[in-house]
């Protein structure tokens, strides 16, 4: 039989099972990084599969898989494939990835590298465990004795490349391999990389792997990453730029950028060519996609970029929506010395197809934004109506995102931003999001945390216990000036008053405890029965 792959080895890259604390959105995961991961392996010419565990595999029944839940000790809800399934199907492989962008997901890729190094041991097989994205990297010396082997630093296109070539030589060298992190005889060492001139282009990226996603599961689940439900309907994502002009404190960018010889350029803003996402949309639709969310980190910057990107994204059918969020002060212009709205920039986004954009307003205090939010945004001079008004205007649907308890934020000062929502809302706002910001490892506001020699030893001495409550609505675990009890309570009080009843129903039918309330999930089972079986 002829191979037709270059390597004699396979590669699994896995999403792990996700869990969430209770009334949390249960989700799929389908994220970005891993596609582009497969894309490079695949140019590359090594086998390489993907599975997500969280909706198992393509034709699964959901009942074994997504709707399958399991309390936890910790208390949160584990939703996806059963660990125990995971030990037949890692036998089957030679290296397995896992992408970790979440903190709150860190156990669950502890798991699948004990589940890999088992599978190994049992066997007498190499299996080479490794991992990447901001949370892997923040945390490696954690990930490297949990099991992962090597992780990634910056982007890694390139980098997984590298790794393969050097697991499949006979004589494996790591230190060839740029930016990753590895462990010889219990020492850490970290690699470097030639520099290189900044490039404003990605076009030489691969195209992520979409092809290689349970797309039609992801239909007829129904659930997007974020946003409306969208039962039956064959959605996915697209980047149209990687990295942001902007460092917000509680964002990874911010560290990303201080970081830079250790990462590489990963936070600054790059762009794909409008050919290249042209071809990129082209063959979405061709899988039969028909919904595309904006995966960007800042989508907006740039308007000129995306006028001229407008009728590349435009096609007949096609809808995009953009739940990332989005810089604000893009839809505003200075005229002569005051803001007015741009009319003209909303309207362009309405015209390609965008129907659903996340408005992340942030804080109605200048202060919060302008020490940790870059001052990006003013709402005082940015006319925060306006925009609303212009972005209802053309039909797009608007979900507000408020943070409230940053770490020396008064009570008075949130009250301000809830009021700010209240009248948002009045205006025709369609559903609002309050959380509070979390030092998530990999942001300036975690190395704040961990400047604290007591709070940084209980933190590597506590990781799960940490991690696993690392949620931007659950109680903060570093300390706030507001009481963490009372911006818990806040953030979910200040929804339930805000958002109307159909929005509340439709974010409770997503729940990860709603084995609780069967007839709330009727939505997705009615519209998919057959995959509920
Ligand atoms: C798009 C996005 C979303 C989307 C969709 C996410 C998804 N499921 O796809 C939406 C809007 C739904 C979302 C929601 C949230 N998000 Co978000 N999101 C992002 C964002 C901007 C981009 C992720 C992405 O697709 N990147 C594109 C790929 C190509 O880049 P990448 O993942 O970094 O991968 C590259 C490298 O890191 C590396 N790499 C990655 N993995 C590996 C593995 C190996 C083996 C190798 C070699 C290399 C490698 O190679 C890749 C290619 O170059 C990230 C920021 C970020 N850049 O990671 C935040 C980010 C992941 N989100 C964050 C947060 C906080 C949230 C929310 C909790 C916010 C909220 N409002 O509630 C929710 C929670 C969602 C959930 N599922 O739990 C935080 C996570 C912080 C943390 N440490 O936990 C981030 C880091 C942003 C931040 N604030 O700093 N998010
Ligand atoms: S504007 Fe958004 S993407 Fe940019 S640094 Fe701030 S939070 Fe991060």
């Amino acid at each position: 039989m002829t191979n037709f792959y270059k390597k004699n080895l396979k590669v699994l890259m896995v999403e792990p099972a996700n869990q969430q604390p209770a009334k949390e959105r249960a989700r799929p995961n389908g994220n970005l990084g891993p596609a582009y991961l497969v894309g490079a392996l695949k140019n590359h010419g090594v086998e390489v599969d993907y599975l997500d565990c969280t909706v198992g595999q393509e034709g699964r029944s959901l009942k074994e898989t997504f709707f399958n839940r399991e309390e936890l000790e910790n208390g949160n809800i584990k939703y996806g494939m059963k660990s125990e399934e995971l030990y037949e199907i890692f036998a089957n492989y030679d290296v397995i990835a896992t992408s970790s962008i979440f903190t709150l997901q860190t156990r669950m890729h502890f798991e699948i590298a004990k589940i890999a190094k088992k599978v190994a041991a049992d066997k007498g097989k190499k299996i080479l465990v490794i991992s990447g994205g901001v949370n892997a990297r923040a945390l490696r010396e954690h990930f490297l004795s949990n099991g992962f082997d090597i992780i990634a630093l910056g982007e890694g296109e390139r980098t997984i490349v590298q790794i393969i070539d050097e697991f499949s030589s006979s004589k494996p060298d790591y230190s060839k391999v740029e930016r990753i992190a590895y462990r010889e005889n219990d020492k850490t060492l970290i690699t470097s990389a030639q520099p290189k001139k900044g490039t404003k282009f990605i076009d030489h990226l691969p195209s992520p792997s979409i092809e290689s996603m349970p797309l039609q599961t992801y239909a007829d689940l129904g659930i997007p990453h974020w946003g409306l439900p969208v039962a039956g309907k064959k959605f996915s994502s697209i980047q149209t730029a990687r990295g942001c002009q902007d460092k917000c404190t509680f964002c990874h960018i911010s560290l990303e950028k201080k970081e830079r010889d250790l990462v590489g350029d990963i936070g600054f803003l790059k762009l794909f060519s409008k050919e290249r996402i042209g071809k990129e949309v082209d063959k979405l639709v061709s899988l039969g996609i028909s919904r595309i969310y904006f995966e960007d980190d800042n989508l907006f910057f740039n308007k000129k970029r995306l006028f001229d990107l407008a009728p590349y994204l435009k096609r007949d059918g096609l809808t995009y929506s953009d739940v990332n969020g989005a810089n604000l002060r893009f839809c505003v212009k200075k005229v002569n010395s005051h803001y007015e709205v741009d009319h003209d920039f909303i309207e362009m986004l309405a015209g390609f197809g965008l129907d659903e954009l996340a408005l992340p307003f942030e804080t109605a205090s200048k202060e919060m934004m302008t020490k940790y939010a870059t001052g990006k945004y003013d709402p005082s001079e940015m006319n925060p109506f306006g925009i609303l008004k212009a972005v209802k205007k053309n039909g797009i649907r608007a979900a507000g995102g408020f943070l409230i308890g940053f770490r020396d934020e008064t009570w008075e000062s949130v009250t301000r931003t809830k009021e700010f929502a209240k009248l948002l809302m009045q205006e025709g706002l369609d559903q609002v999001g309050f959380g509070i910001p979390v030092p998530y490892p990999g942001t300036l506001d975690f190395e704040y945390e961990m400047s604290k020699t007591d709070q940084r030893k209980h933190f590597n001495s506590n990781l799960l216990s940490y991690t696993d409550n690392m949620h931007n609505r659950g109680k903060p675990l570093f300390h706030t000036s507001v009481k963490g009890e009372d911006l818990a309570k806040a953030v979910r009080d200040f929804w339930l008053e805000l958002n109307s009843t159909d929005v509340k129903k439709g974010v409770n039918t997503m729940h990860v405890d709603d084995e609780a309330k069967p007839i709330e999930k009727k939505p997705f089972e009615q519209s998919n029965p057959e995959r509920f079986g």
